[in-house]
């Protein structure tokens, strides 16, 4: 059983490996090349997380210009959406972040009835998903996958021997094995609520734990490996490990397995893997949601209309390696993503991710200061 919300997510990562019909609406497209001036939408997403074409298709389609802005940061996206000035049409919080963005009226409810291609969600994700968003009403997800480890099997053989654990945190998490490690390069993602959960359930506590002697035996843990990190930062690893600069990070799987296919593209004698730990890993979705200071909400529908297309999120999946909740869209997705159980987890696997909750206030803040303490060496 997965842990924590349970039997629907197990549920839910069966049924998104169905296949339904295409349909594609381009209705609202033509509404909008209809109106005069120069119509525009602004979106926040998170970097290396679109198509390359899936914006400039989306202009020609509707003649509507975007400005795309990138981030690799909930807490960066949530002080721009907290100061309530985001200046932003559509963002994409991760879903355990939403809860309280809604508390704090960061969005506004989306205008379902413009949004016919909602049909296409996944039922059981869609009922996940309203532990973030009561009754669906401010968002949908996005794309999802997990956060495991991406390496470079041969420099880390070269460094711990052909018995190198890379099926374990214990490769990050156990200082014999970081500690050499760091001659080729260790990266963390620079998230509290990613290196935190992980180290707690590592150490097989919960990793949404609210037991202030939990945290202090993670900080324990996380403080004795520290020294070993060459860096903590959650976009940069994709291209050190495709170009060989470092050889292990903790990461996000659609970005490891981008940095896999960019060693291959660059044919430089790197290979990359991925791995979801035995020992567990987490598993996350981001959402998309317009915030309440949005100016152009009409244009933000319509995109994301766009979006929940089957042929197009499809296209998405195929090119950024992450899963998406579009039951419809399954078919369309190319075989090597659907069939790789680091983007779609296998069953055993799916028995082994947590999913991540929403921390109340209290323990949030000791995560950023345990974090702080981490990053900043003190
Ligand atoms: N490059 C895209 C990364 C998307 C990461 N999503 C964040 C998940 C946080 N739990």
């Amino acid at each position: 059983m997965i842990r924590h919300i349970g039997k629907s997510v197990a549920n839910f990562l069966s049924a998104v490996s169905m296949a339904l019909p295409v349909s594609v609406l381009a209705t609202q497209a033509l509404a909008a090349t209809s109106d005069a001036g120069q119509r525009t939408l602004n979106i926040y997403n998170w970097s290396d997380y679109i198509a390359k074409d899936t914006i400039a298709n989306f202009e020609k389609e509707t003649g509507i210009k975007v400005n795309y802005d990138v981030f690799d940061s909930n807490e960066v996206l949530e002080a721009k959406l907290l100061s309530g000035q985001s200046a932003y049409d559509i963002v994409a919080p991760s879903a355990d972040f939403l809860l309280h963005q809604i508390k704090a009226g960061v969005y506004q409810p989306l205008d379902k009835s413009k949004l016919p291609n909602w049909k296409h969600l996944d039922d059981e994700l869609m009922t996940l998903a309203t532990n973030y968003d009561p009754g669906n009403q401010f968002s949908f997800p996005y794309l999802w996958g997990t956060t495991g480890i991406g390496y470079n099997p041969k420099q880390v053989q070269e460094v711990l021997g052909e018995d190198a654990p890379v099926d374990s945190w214990s490769l990050l998490f156990d200082e014999k094995y970081i500690s050499k490690l760091n001659k080729c390069g260790v990266a963390f993602l620079n998230a509290p609520t990613e290196v935190i959960p992980a180290a707690l359930n590592y150490l097989g506590l919960d990793p949404s734990s609210t037991r202030r002697e939990d945290y202090a035996k993670a900080e324990a843990l996380l403080m004795k490996v520290r020294p070993y990190v060459t860096y903590f930062h959650s976009s940069r690893s994709i291209s050190d490990l495709a170009n060989g600069d470092i050889c292990v990070a903790m990461g996000w799987s659609g970005d490891l397995l981008q940095a896999a296919e960019r060693a291959k593209e660059a044919n430089n004698g790197v290979t990359i893997k991925y791995s979801i730990p035995n020992e567990g890993a987490g598993l996350w979705f981001d959402m998309v949601a317009i915030p309440k200071d949005a100016k152009n909400t009409e244009e933000a529908h319509i995109f994301l209309n766009y979006l929940l297309r089957p042929d197009v999120i499809a296209n998405i999946s195929n090119y950024v390696a992450y899963a998406n909740p579009n039951k419809s869209a399954t078919e369309l997705v190319d075989a090597k993503i659907r069939d790789n159980p680091g983007i779609y987890p296998t069953e055993e696997t799916r028995q082994r991710l947590f999913v991540f909750k929403t921390l109340p206030p209290r323990v949030n803040r000791q995560v950023n200061r345990l974090f702080t303490k981490l990053t900043s060496g003190q």
